[in-house]
C-alpha cells in the first residue's frame, strides 16, 4: 500500500488522529498537507493522551518519520512549542523533515484572522483566530513568507517589508489597530530560523525517491471534507484542501501514486464554527451527544455542534474524495439510545434530494429526512470483533455502510489505541 490517504470525511474531529497513530506501525513517512495549527488532533496511547496541532501525527511512532508538506501554513513559533512540549515528554522530534516551499504563519496573519472575524459579527465564519486564512490568502496573492526564505536573511527581511508595507496600512486604517514593527517581526523569525534549519528539506523528492524504494507514506488530512475550500460549505470552510486530492498538491506525491483513500467517519456528525448543519441537534439530544463524545474543540476548547449521523454528506465525502474504506469512529458513543435517527434525504423547499444541494442557498434550506434504527443497551467500549457488537449495532453499521457507498474496514469503540474492530 504505497501511498494512502486519510481523509475527514465531515466537519473535521472524526478521529483522524487516532486512525493514522494506528497504521503508525505499517507506514514509514507520516505527512501533513494542509492547514495548520487550526487542526487538533488527539491521540491515545496508554494513560497519556496528546493533542496535536502541527506536528504529524506520526510523531508519536519511533519508526515513522514525520514530514510537513509543502501545503501545510506553519507558525514556527507554535511548531517549536509543540516540538519542545513532546520532548519534555521524552519524544523525540529529530526525525521531523519541513518542505522548504510550505508558508509561514506571520504576526500579521493572525492579527487579521482575529480582527476581521471580529467585523463580519454575525456573519463570523468561527475560525480559529490562529492566521490560517491570512497566510493562504497572501500564498495565492503571491506575497507569503515561505520556509525557505528562513535560510536567507536578506530575502526574509525584504519579504516581511513588503508585506508589512500593506498590511500595516490595513491594520491601521481600515480596522483602527496598531502597526507591527518588520524589525521586530524579522528578528522573531531569524530565531525560529536557527531551530528549524536542520528540519528544511526537500520533501517532496525524498517521499518519491521513498515510494521508488517500496517505502509506505501516509498523507494525514486535517479539518475534513465540508470544510474544504472548494468542495466546503464555502464560505464557512478553512482556506486550504482537506480532500484527497489536496494530498497530491500538498505533498508532491502525484495522483497516480495513490493507491487507498482512507475516509474517517464518524457514527454522528459534529461540527465547530458556523455554517449550514442539516442535521445539528439544538435541544438537550444535542448536549448529550456532546457531553457523552467529549465533542469540544482540541485547539480552541470550543462546544463542538452535533447532530445525527448525515448520509448525504457521507455519500458525498466518497464521491469527492474516491473513498476506498471507511474508519467509522466513536460507535460505543451511541451506547444506551433506543432509537437511532440517520438521515437518508433532505427536503429542500419540499423537493427531495439525495445528494448535496447545488447552491449554498439550498444547503442552508435543507431539512433532513430521517429513518430510525433500533439501538442498543450495552456498553461496547470492550468489543474485540465485529461479531462481539450487540446485532442493532451491527445492523447499525451495515446500514451506514450501504447509505456512505463504501466499505467499512474498521470500527471505533473508545478512544484508545486498541478499541479498534477491524473488519476483513
Ligand atoms: P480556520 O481557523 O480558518 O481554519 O477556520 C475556518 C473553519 O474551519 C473550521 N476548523 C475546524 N473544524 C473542526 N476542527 C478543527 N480543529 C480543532 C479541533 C478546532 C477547535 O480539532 O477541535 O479546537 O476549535 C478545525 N480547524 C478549523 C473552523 O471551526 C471554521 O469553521
Ligand atoms: P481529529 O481532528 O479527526 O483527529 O479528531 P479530534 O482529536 O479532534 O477528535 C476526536 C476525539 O474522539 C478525540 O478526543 C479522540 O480521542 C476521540 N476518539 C477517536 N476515536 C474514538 C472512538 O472510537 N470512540 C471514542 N469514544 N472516542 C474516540
Ligand atoms: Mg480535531
Amino acid at each position: 500500500m504505497p501511498a494512502v490517504v486519510l481523509v475527514g470525511a465531515q466537519w473535521g474531529d472524526e478521529g483522524k488522529g487516532k486512525a493514522t497513530d494506528l497504521l503508525g506501525g505499517e507506514v514509514d513517512y507520516v505527512v501533513r498537507y494542509q492547514g495548520g495549527n487550526n487542526a487538533g488532533h488527539t491521540v491515545v496511547i496508554g494513560d497519556q493522551k496528546y493533542a496535536l496541532h502541527l506536528l504529524p501525527t506520526g510523531v508519536l511512532s519511533p519508526e515513522v518519520v514525520p514530514v510537513i508538506g509543502n501545503g501545510v501554513v506553519i507558525d514556527p513559533g507554535v511548531l517549536l512549542a509543540e516540538i519542545d512540549g513532546l520532548l519534555e515528554r521524552g519524544i523525540s522530534c529529530d526525525r521531523l523533515l519541513i518542505s522548504a516551499n510550505a508558508h509561514l504563519i506571520m504576526p500579521h496573519h493572525k492579527a487579521l484572522d482575529k480582527v476581521t472575524e471580529r467585523y463580519l459579527g454575525k456573519a463570523r465564519i468561527g475560525t480559529t483566530g490562529r492566521g490560517i486564512g491570512p497566510a493562504y490568502g497572501d500564498k495565492i496573492a503571491r506575497m507569503g513568507v515561505r520556509v525557505q526564505d528562513l535560510l536567507d536573511p536578506g530575502i526574509l527581511g525584504q519579504k516581511i517589508d513588503v508585506a508589512l508595507n500593506e498590511k500595516n496600512q490595513v491594520l491601521t486604517k481600515v480596522y483602527n489597530r496598531r502597526g507591527i514593527d518588520p524589525a521586530k517581526v524579522l528578528e522573531e523569525y531569524l530565531g525560529y530560523a536557527e531551530r528549524l534549519k536542520p528540519h528544511i528539506a526537500d520533501t517532496s523528492l525524498i517521499l518519491n525517491q521513498a515510494l521508488d524504494e517500496g517505502k509506505v507514506v501516509l498523507l494525514e488530512g486535517g479539518q475534513g471534507n465540508l470544510l474544504d475550500i472548494d468542495h466546503g460549505t464555502y464560505p464557512f470552510v478553512t482556506s486550504s484542501s482537506p480532500t484527497s486530492g489536496g494530498a497530491c498538491i500538498g505533498s508532491g506525491i502525484p495522483p497516480t501514486r495513490l493507491t487507498r483513500v482512507i475516509g474517517i467517519l464518524k457514527a454522528y456528525t459534529t461540527r465547530v464554527g458556523s455554517g449550514p448543519f442539516p442535521t445539528e441537534l439544538t435541544d438537550e439530544m444535542g448536549d448529550w451527544l456532546r457531553t457523552t463524545g467529549g465533542e469540544y474543540g482540541v485547539t480552541t476548547g470550543r462546544n463542538r455542534r452535533c447532530g445525527w449521523f448525515d448520509a448525504i454528506i457521507a455519500r458525498y465525502a466518497t464521491r469527492v474524495n474516491g473513498v476506498t474504506d471507511f474508519f467509522l469512529t466513536k460507535l460505543d458513543v451511541l451506547s444506551g439510545l433506543e432509537r437511532i435517527p440517520v438521515c437518508v434525504a433532505y427536503d429542500v423547499d419540499g423537493e427531495r434530494h439525495e445528494e448535496i444541494p447545488m447552491t449554498q442557498t439550498g444547503f442552508h434550506h435543507a431539512k433532513p429526512i430521517y429513518e430510525e434504527f433500533p439501538g442498543w443497551e450495552e456498553d461496547i467500549t470492550e468489543a474485540k470483533s465485529f461479531e462481539d457488537l450487540p446485532k442493532n449495532a451491527q445492523d447499525y453499521v451495515r446500514t451506514l455502510e450501504e447509505l456512505s457507498g463504501a466499505r467499512i474496514s474498521a470500527i471505533g469503540v473508545g478512544p484508545g489505541r486498541d478499541q479498534t474492530l477491524s473488519l476483513r
